[in-house]
């Protein structure tokens, strides 16, 4: 088999870099180590930056999300027993997120690619990548127990953080920036109103809590917890008392409780590997880079990767330009970078770490008092998590 471009795995970066390509007519193979239903079933992100949105409507798969997302103008800080709203909308000149779940996203991007009858090859299993290094790279898989070849021009490495395609760069040839947080989010997903019209960002001496959303019947919740917790040790009951301790009076009184639908403890980490290309192989979403998700930048950063790409591609193509290839690691890690430091930033002030003392308690309280307070931190905050310009 053949194609232009080869793109291993389909989660958002590789179907949306999917749908771009197919929308300046450029071939592309989507090959997938999951079934479709099992990637559907993996609950991530939750808050699309308008950047995102404007991508799904470029390639017409906005029509659920413009008719189902909600649209929220700020975010509220809890901290000090009381809550502090961010404008987000007045801060950045009328900018906004929309609430639409990862999940959603998934789903409108691979019924679009459905609908073009581009090919996707699910449960392709054993991928392995070849001479990415030349002009004539190759990819090889097995389906059904069947060994393919796919050759193509270029191979993009949509493949998450546990993937292939990193891992087969030399190792000489890349580096790799990291930081582990000593702490991971338990999240759960309920059939439950959200317990106020915004997403609620707590900063409590027993740690972390965010309380979301997916709709207005259905809510996503998190605490911080430990690295050494397992999901068994958290029964529903004791996740809504846990959240309960974290919350101020008002939330509280109006939290709707109710079973998980869905339950999982996710660690947190910063990582970066530079060059985001190496040869013909192009590194995209998470299989690049990930940020840890109290930002909400990594579905975002993933599409900002599949925006400069296809950019790149369509350049190569249409005007036999590598002008775009070439300047791809470049432009793509310049953003990137911005959103590891907010990520980063934001972790920092709303987590409670180990070595968290008196005074570095005090430091983020101060931290918060005057983000809340001050028109400036409030709109470098603001134009931070609406989302930098592409
Ligand atoms: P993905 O990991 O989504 O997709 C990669 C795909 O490649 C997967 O489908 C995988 O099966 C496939 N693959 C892997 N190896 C392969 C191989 N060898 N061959 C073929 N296919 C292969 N971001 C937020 O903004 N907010 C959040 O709350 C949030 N929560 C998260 C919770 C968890 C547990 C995780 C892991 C991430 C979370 N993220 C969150 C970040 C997440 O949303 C990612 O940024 C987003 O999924 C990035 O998309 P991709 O780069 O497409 O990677
Ligand atoms: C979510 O709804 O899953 C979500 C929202 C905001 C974040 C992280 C996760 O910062």
């Amino acid at each position: 088999m053949r194609t232009q471009v080869a793109i291993i795995g389909a989660g958002p970066a590789g179907l949306l870099l999917g749908q771009l390509l197919h929308h300046y007519g450029i071939d592309n193979v989507v090959l997938e180590r999951k079934s479709g239903e099992y990637v559907l079933g993996r609950i991530r992100a939750g808050v699309l930056e308008q950047g995102t949105v404007d991508l799904l409507e470029e390639v017409g798969v906005a029509a659920r999300l413009h008719r189902e997302g909600l649209v929220h103008d700020g975010i509220e800080l809890a901290f000090g027993g009381a809550r502090h709203r961010i404008d987000m909308k007045t801060a950045t000149g009328g900018k906004t997120v929309t609430i639409y779940g990862q999940t959603e996203v998934t789903h409108d991007l691979m019924d679009a690619r459905s609908a073009a009858g581009r090919t996707t090859v699910y449960e392709a299993a054993d991928v392995t990548i070849h001479d990415f290094d030349t002009d004539r790279p190759r990819v090889r898989y097995t389906k059904d127990g069947v060994a393919h070849d796919l050759d193509c021009d270029f191979i993009a490495g949509c493949d998450g953080f546990h993937g292939v395609c990193r891992p087969s760069i030399p190792a000489d040839a890349l580096k790799t920036f990291e930081r582990v947080y000593p702490f991971g989010w338990l999240g759960i997903l309920s059939e439950t109103p959200p317990v106020s019209p915004e997403l609620i960002y707590a900063n409590h001496e027993r740690g972390f809590a965010l309380c979301s959303m997916r709709s207005l019947h259905r809510s996503r919740y998190y605490v911080q917890c430990s690295l050494d917790d397992h999901i068994d040790q958290w029964p529903d009951d004791r996740f809504w008392d846990e959240l309960k301790h974290r919350l101020d009076d008002e939330a509280v009184a109006h939290l709707v409780t109710g079973p998980s639908i869905e339950k999982s403890i996710a660690p947190l980490r910063s990582f970066v590997a530079e060059p985001m290309r190496f040869g013909r192989l192009f590194l995209a979403g998470d299989a690049a880079h990930i940020v840890p998700p109290t930002g909400a930048k990594g579905l975002n950063l993933a599409t900002s990767d599949v925006h400069y790409l296809s950019q790149a591609l369509r350049e190569f193509y249409a005007e036999k330009s590598s002008a775009g290839l070439d300047d791809y690691s470049r432009r793509a890690l310049a953003r990137v970078w911005k959103a590891e430091r907010f990520s980063w930033w934001m972790t920092s002030i709303l987590h409670r770490f180990p070595d968290t003392d008196g005074f570095s308690a005090r430091i983020q309280h101060a931290e918060l008092d005057y983000l809340v307070g001050s028109q400036a931190a409030t709109t470098s905050l603001s134009e931070n998590y609406v989302g930098l310009p592409f």
